[in-house]
């Protein structure tokens, strides 16, 4: 039998008020990313070197040009401050296009390992 209408059922648990609040889809903050090492030389990998990189993309075309760079070099601090960031975009913009795509990211960090003994992973 179907319970009369206007029957209370027990156990009944009213979630209208119960909404999510947790924001799965947000990309992990730069504090998060890049943790805070004590260490005088931090490591990452190139995969976390570019995800830290593309988070100053400020127009979201993909690439990095000299403003976002330099932002991003200026947010970094550390080994970052020696390094001007006109000589490494140029060094790392082979087609002189005046941004980083995504292979040339890879260029940077190439540079920065050669020059700056900066580490990062490859592998
Ligand atoms: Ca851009």
């Amino acid at each position: 039998m179907l319970p009369a209408p206007g029957t209370t059922i027990k156990g009944g648990i009213d979630r209208s008020t119960c909404t999510p609040t947790r924001t799965a889809s947000k990309k992990s903050t730069p504090a998060m990313a890049i943790r805070g090492v004590a260490s005088s030389r931090e490591d990452m990998t190139l995969e976390e070197f570019k995800e830290w990189l593309k988070q100053f993309d400020a127009d979201g075309d993909g690439r990095i040009s000299r403003n976002e760079l330099r932002e991003a070099l200026r947010r970094r601090g550390g080994w970052f401050t020696t390094w001007r960031s006109g000589r490494a975009l140029r060094h790392a913009d082979k087609n002189n296009s005046g941004f980083l795509d995504d292979s040339e990211i890879e260029n940077l960090v190439a540079f920065a390992q050669k020059d700056l003994g900066m580490k990062v992973s490859t592998w």
